[in-house]
């Protein structure tokens, strides 16, 4: 795959090194060792090869002057490192062959690898997507987050339902991380707060915190694409303090002691398993304080104590970038270090602050927007509650002038919700404190700038700015898709993953019949895999001719999986009818987690699971549809599923999916989109050609001019006799043996309510997705669409993306490592 100059020396000494790993550090005999020993061995050989580029990294970084990047995220969701870092290293062959020498698969090996799971979806795999791109572009940054013991639940199906299991990820320990202790920081909770007057006469303000705990740093280095530079990934976990909580208040009080050990150990016990809903619960919040207290005192020990420099010129080697409002708290634990413990004056605080930090927003749901009540949040931080008071005082006092006798805007713009309860808002905190706030997407930095912040884009009209997502091509082509991989670089020479804007040459290839037929049995040999895989693990016969039909990612009314099944389900019936009416055999996959108090995305699972059970055993179909749920969907899976997939369902309601990322990963891999004009879908369209992107659904305005004329979905389930069918087979319970209880939540909400207007779409994406039928028989035709989407995906990269951050946001420029320098 890629050069491979002196190969087999290189294999040679990986052999002897993988052999000395497993004596030295596991401590086992060949003879005796596990397969998890073998891939412990094995990542333990590359992590050394990683280390040397490590050390020059951070020791380039502390000489330098240069301003560093520090990516504040309560997600990253990392996936398997084993082999990325054997693809960024440019070792893949080499392994491979030193691992034949030993009589081990290298596949078998690198699939053992547990992945850190620690991110809910989006939001945390683009955390990591991006420190893949920092690292390749060299640019000197960290990721802040928190070391989850339990990341992100393991789904299994039973009975057809979603059922939990929690994940063990560090079981088998973990080989890529480095344990920190020495940089430990203790973070405070609760307590009060006293006034006092200093001996030169100025007002000052103690906090008397109630609690105390350790947070403790493991980093994992982060390797770039073929360079010498890493970046750190460096997550906190907590540990008691034998602290002054239980020493003070509880004198001999053994119990009492081991409660409160277990308590601060809990805050980065587990990942809260929400996605776009917020549950206001006191332990999400102390691990929101958790981290930016840890990684804000890490960043300025570095500053003063490692650099030796001024904290007044923080913000000289800081850029902070805040992952949606989860850190936020950030703004104000800078505004409490720099005036409290460090006696800053405030204005010159607040524009150190405010040049520091820029906000991410990631989501337009009204529900995932982020408020603390304020009796949670004062209790647990009451100096910050002065502090975020003293900022809004300031901020409204501004908004005041500026639009005089406006109470409503300035109750808008508050960071205080009034009310019976009041809240905190994170969001309009994350606004204030700012230097740039960016949307994911252009339509959702349109959609921001009309709806969401509205009044902070007419307070500060340059403040919001777009910047359109990006995915690694090298987890999501190179190491998913090796097969892919050399077929381009057969065809364009080697150095693309680097560089993505070389697939452009791909382009002619469309008109290759030769190069078509290669890229066909790519693609082939991945769903022959997948098939060989169902019959094996689920005893289910797939047809790798068959459109591979996917819907990967969370599953929520929002995305409507559900719009897919009434779909599957009009093609059953149709089936049922005349056989010979549907000429496109399918397979329709889906994959994804509901939150676990999401009854509604559950029981869109089970409705899947429940269509699945019935078409599959039905012997009229003649295998010409299957439906298929595949458990556990993570990082690891996603690999295996887009490479297999002819077309990516990404068919969200116009105007709800912020950006989306899994459509980059589809494309990349050579699938045709069916989607509506939403999230980062309406850029993919103009990138590929509307000629190769099947287009369905109302758009954004029409959405809302459809709700605010008073949408009927009733109306629509009476006039269309066809949707009507499919609608009564769920209610009838032909899905849930005669149940007609069971759906029935489903149904009522999708004839009298229907938000997502799934109701509204449904016949154009049922026209759709016959056109995508049509054009799927005619194999030519789908292999040149497919391989132009390919050549123009390049601006999808997180390469692109992040010299984005960089130019508009962060002013960081590149800095080379030298090996042996
Ligand atoms: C407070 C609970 C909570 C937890 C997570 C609220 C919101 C979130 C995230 C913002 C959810 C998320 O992952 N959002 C996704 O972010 C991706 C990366 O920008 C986008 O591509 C997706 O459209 C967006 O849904």
């Amino acid at each position: 795959m890629q050069e491979n100059k002196g190969g087999r020396s290189e294999a040679a000494a990986i052999k002897k090194a993988f052999a000395k790993n497993l004596y030295h550090n596991i401590g086992k005999p060949f003879m005796a060792a596990t397969p998890e020993d073998f891939f412990n061995a094995l990542a333990y050989t590359v992590r050394s090869l990683l280390l040397d580029k490590f050390i020059h990294s951070v020791e380039t970084y502390l000489k330098k002057e240069t301003r560093v990047v520090a990516y504040f995220s309560a997600e990253f969701l990392e996936g398997p490192h084993l082999v990325n870092n054997m693809l960024n290293l440019g070792v893949v062959e080499q392994v491979r062959e030193a691992m034949e020498m030993l009589g081990l698969d290298v596949d078998t090996l690198v699939n053992l690898e547990v992945e850190p799971g620690l991110g809910n979806g989006g939001l945390g795999r683009l955390a990591a997507c991006y420190l893949d791109s920092l690292a390749t572009l060299r640019i000197p940054a960290i990721g802040y987050g928190l070391r989850y013991e339990h990341g992100m639940f393991e789904q299994r199906i039973e009975d057809g339902w979603q059922v939990e299991y929690s994940d063990n990820w560090l079981h088998f320990g973990n080989p890529w991380e480095l344990y920190r202790p020495e940089r430990t920081f203790r973070v405070r909770y609760g307590g009060f707060t006293e006034h006092y007057t200093d001996a030169a006469g100025n007002f000052r303000v103690r906090w008397r915190p109630g609690m105390e705990v350790k947070g403790v740093p493991h980093d994992t280095p982060i390797l770039g694409y073929r360079v010498n530079n890493c970046v750190l990934l460096r997550l906190w976990r907590a540990e008691a303090t034998k602290g002054f909580d239980f020493q003070d208040f509880n004198q001999g009080d053994f119990y009492g002691a081991v409660e409160s050990k277990v308590q601060a150990e809990n805050i980065t016990k587990v990942l809260y398993p929400n996605d776009q809903s917020q549950a206001g619960k006191r332990l999400r919040l102390e691990q929101q304080y958790f981290l930016v207290s840890c990684a804000l005192q890490d960043l300025i020990h570095m500053h003063v104590h490692m650099k030796g420099l001024d904290l007044a010129e923080l913000h000289k080697s800081i850029a902070a970038q805040l992952n949606d409002t989860h850190p936020s708290l950030a703004i104000v634990e800078l505004m409490r270090l720099l005036v409290d413990e460090h006696h800053m004056g405030w204005d010159r605080s607040w524009t150190i602050v405010r040049s520091i930090f820029s906000y991410t927003n990631h989501t337009l749901l009204p529900e995932a927007l982020e408020k603390w009540p304020v009796s949670l949040f004062q209790g647990l931080l009451p100096r910050h509650y002065e502090i975020l008071c003293e900022i809004n005082r300031r901020f409204l006092d501004q908004v005041r002038v500026r639009f005089p006798l406006d109470d409503e805007r300035v109750a808008r713009m508050s960071l205080i919700e009034e009310g019976p309860e009041k809240y905190v808002r994170m969001a309009n905190l994350a606004c204030v404190g700012s230097s740039h706030i960016n949307g994911v997407a252009r339509l959702h930095t349109q959609l921001l700038k009309k709806l969401v912040l509205k009044d902070f884009h007419r307070y500060w009209p340059d403040r919001i700015i777009n910047i359109t997502n990006g995915v690694t091509p090298r987890r999501w082509i190179g190491v998913a898709n090796p097969g892919l991989t050399a077929l381009i670089t057969e065809a364009i020479g080697e150095g693309w993953l680097g560089d993505l804007d070389r697939l452009k040459k791909l382009e002619p290839f469309a008109e290759d019949a030769a190069f078509r037929d290669k890229w066909c049995q790519v693609k082939r040999r991945h769903k022959e895999e997948v098939a060989a895989l169902a019959r094996e693990r689920f005893d289910i016969i797939l047809d790798p001719d068959s459109l591979f039909d996917v819907q990967v990612k969370r599953i929520h009314e929002y995305k409507r999986q559900h719009l897919n099944v009434l779909h599957v389900i009009s093609l059953y019936l149709r089936l049922k009818n005349d056989l010979a009416s549907v000429k496109t055999p399918r397979t329709v996959i889906f994959g994804g987690k509901a939150a676990p108090g999401y009854f509604m995305a559950k029981l869109i699972i089970k409705l899947i699971t429940s269509v699945a059970r019935v078409i599959n055993a039905d012997p009229d179909i003649q295998d010409r549809l299957k439906v298929i749920f595949r458990p556990n969907y993570n990082v690891k899976i996603g690999q295996i599923i887009y490479p297999m997939a002819d077309l990516s369902e990404q068919i969200s309601l116009a105007g709800m999916e912020a950006s989306g990322t899994g459509n980059m990963k589809f494309a990349m891999n050579g699938a045709l989109t069916i989607g509506t004009l939403d999230g980062a879908n309406v850029e993919i369209r103009e990138a590929v050609g509307r000629e190769n992107f099947f287009l369905f659904g109302l758009t954004a305005p029409e959405v809302q001019a459809r709700k605010e004329s008073g949408y009927r979905p009733l109306d629509l389930y009476r006039d269309n006799e066809h949707l009507r069918q499919v609608l009564d087979l769920i209610e009838n319970g032909y899905f849930s043996r005669g149940d007609r209880s069971l759906f029935k939540p489903l149904v009522d909400n999708l004839k009298y309510d229907d938000p997502y207007l799934l109701l509204a779409d449904f016949q154009d994406y049922v026209d759709c997705q016959r056109r995508v039928a049509t054009v799927f028989r005619d194999r030519q035709e789908w292999l040149k669409k497919s391989i132009r989407t390919v050549a123009r995906m390049s601006r999808f990269s997180s390469d692109r993306a992040v010299r984005e951050y960089c130019r508009k946001i962060w002013r960081v420029e590149p800095v080379e490592v030298v090996m042996g320098g």
